[in-house]
């Protein structure tokens, strides 16, 4: 039986899912069988489902082939508020156990919904995805995503008891708390965003302790985009393998997609969320390989089915083999979606691009906010950054060096000329879940 390698383990409990690893025509078959149960069940239930299909004369028996898929409406978040908040469900309340819900930016929040069976398929794509991250029964997780109406905390949570980890439930912030934990309990494995876990590891080095002495050796990290330069420094700093996982509330929450030990890609778990990348103008499919849009299809869920599903999310999908075995296509991590795009000065920049363009430069720490102000009535990118108290000495010759340096390197990547402004360490917000990276002032500042 094929394994996780990256980290022998040893005897402890490695669990294999079979459907990581079914050839390619069955699991297309397994698809396609339950594609025509969903969307009848979608059809029979949901109102906007029925609908909008009825409108192009379409029927559940219109879909015959994986290909059908692509005949059906989609669906957009507007049409969850649109329905707020239990319009989507498909099965009657009294099935229905759990209901999470996602902020948003503006106004009433989205609502999902999962019945007993939804929790069990959840729990057994987050299972799948510790497995991947060669978590198993022994090992003690932390788990610092936050609990409550996000899914994060609670899908994480069923994963690592399914997989027969010892869960501590500490959620989202607490840092100094955490930190003892992490040490007190040998904590081997934590789950957190990104941003909330670099937090963790600056906390830690300034109560004198720094994570690379402690058994902590891997780290499962989503919900926000991170690149991977900074993916380096969360290993590196913390002397921990850090896995990337991806998902939304709409289709399960966390589990939709999850690294493996090749860290090459995420790997779909492609019989419960059918994939599509779409050109998000035409909304046209696209080939594997191609970027553009994922579009998601749930493939099992029972409550709240979702049919072509825009997540905004760009990616593009991976079919060739993965070292690691499995037969699930990836997906490229997700570095930015279609509406966080700024336009300055007629030039598109994702907040991802200043990211990689600051953390390429030596001595700027990983701590930084992107200021949106408007000036003359010309739209302005201003770039706060932190860097090491020893910046901050008297040397202004050292910082102002710096300062151009960083600013060269997001011209180098955007071709932007943008204002830098150096920030002393702990001066910028910290999160404790997903970071906020872009504070838009232009309302502010006509
Ligand atoms: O963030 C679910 C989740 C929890 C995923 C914990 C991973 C870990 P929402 O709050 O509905 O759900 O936000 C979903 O977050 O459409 C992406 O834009 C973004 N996102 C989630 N994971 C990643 C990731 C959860 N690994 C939205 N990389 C998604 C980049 C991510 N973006």
């Amino acid at each position: 039986m094929l394994r996780e390698n990256w980290n022998d383990a040893g005897p402890g409990f490695h669990p294999v899912s079979a459907s990581d690893y079914l050839p390619a025509a069955q699991l297309r078959e397994l698809q396609l069988r339950r594609l025509k149960h969903i969307v009848g069940r979608a059809y029979a239930h949901v109102p906007l489902f029925r609908e909008r299909m009825d409108a192009r004369g379409l029927t559940p028996a219109s879909i015959e082939s994986l290909a059908d898929l692509g005949r059906l409406p989609f669906t957009v978040k507007a049409d969850l508020r649109d329905t707020y908040p239990f319009g989507l469900f498909a099965s009657p309340m009294s099935e229905i156990v759990r209901l999470h819900a996602s902020s948003g930016t503006t106004g009433k929040p989205i609502v999902v919904a999962y019945t007993q069976e939804d929790i069990q398929v959840w729990s057994s794509v987050m299972l799948r995805t510790f497995a991947a991250a060669g978590i198993s029964r022994g090992d003690i997780v932390q788990n610092a995503f936050g609990y409550g109406l996000f899914t994060g905390g609670l899908g994480a949570h069923y994963g690592l008891e399914a997989i027969g980890a010892t869960v501590v439930p500490v959620s989202g912030g607490n840092t100094d708390r955490q930190v003892m934990l992490l040490r007190d309990f040998k904590v081997n494995a934590i789950c957190a965003t990104p941003s909330y876990f670099l937090h963790l590891i600056e906390r830690a080095a300034e109560l004198g302790i720094d994570l690379r002495d402690l058994p902590l050796r891997a780290g499962v990290f989503g919900a926000e985009p991170w690149t991977p330069a900074m993916r380096q420094r969360i290993e590196a700093d913390a002397g921990i393998k850090a896995f990337d996982i991806y998902g939304l509330s709409e289709i399960i929450g966390p589990g939709v997609a999850a690294e493996c030990s090749a860290q090459d890609g995420l790997h779909v778990f492609e019989d419960h969320f059918y994939p599509e990348v779409i050109d998000p103008e035409t909304g046209a499919v696209l080939p594997d390989g191609q970027e553009g849009e994922l579009v998601l299809t749930t493939l099992s869920k029972r409550a709240m089915p979702m049919i072509r599903y825009r997540t905004r999310d760009i990616t593009r999908l991976v079919a060739e083999p993965c070292a690691c075995g499995r037969t699930l296509r990836r997906m490229e991590r997700v570095g930015r979606r279609s509406d966080d795009m700024m336009i300055i000065h007629g030039i598109n920049v994702f907040p991802s691009q200043i990211e990689a363009a600051l953390l390429a430069v030596e001595g700027a720490l990983p701590h930084y906010r992107i200021v949106l102000r408007r000036a003359h009535g010309l739209d302005q990118m201003h770039v706060e950054i932190e860097v090491g108290p020893e910046f901050f000495s008297d040397r202004i010759g050292a910082m102002e060096e710096l300062r151009r340096r960083i600013a060269h390197s997001i011209l180098n990547v955007t071709g932007l000329h943008v204002t830098v402004r150096l920030a002393e360490p702990h001066s910028l917000p910290r999160s404790e879940g997903k970071a906020k990276r872009v504070w838009d002032e232009r309302q502010d500042s006509q």
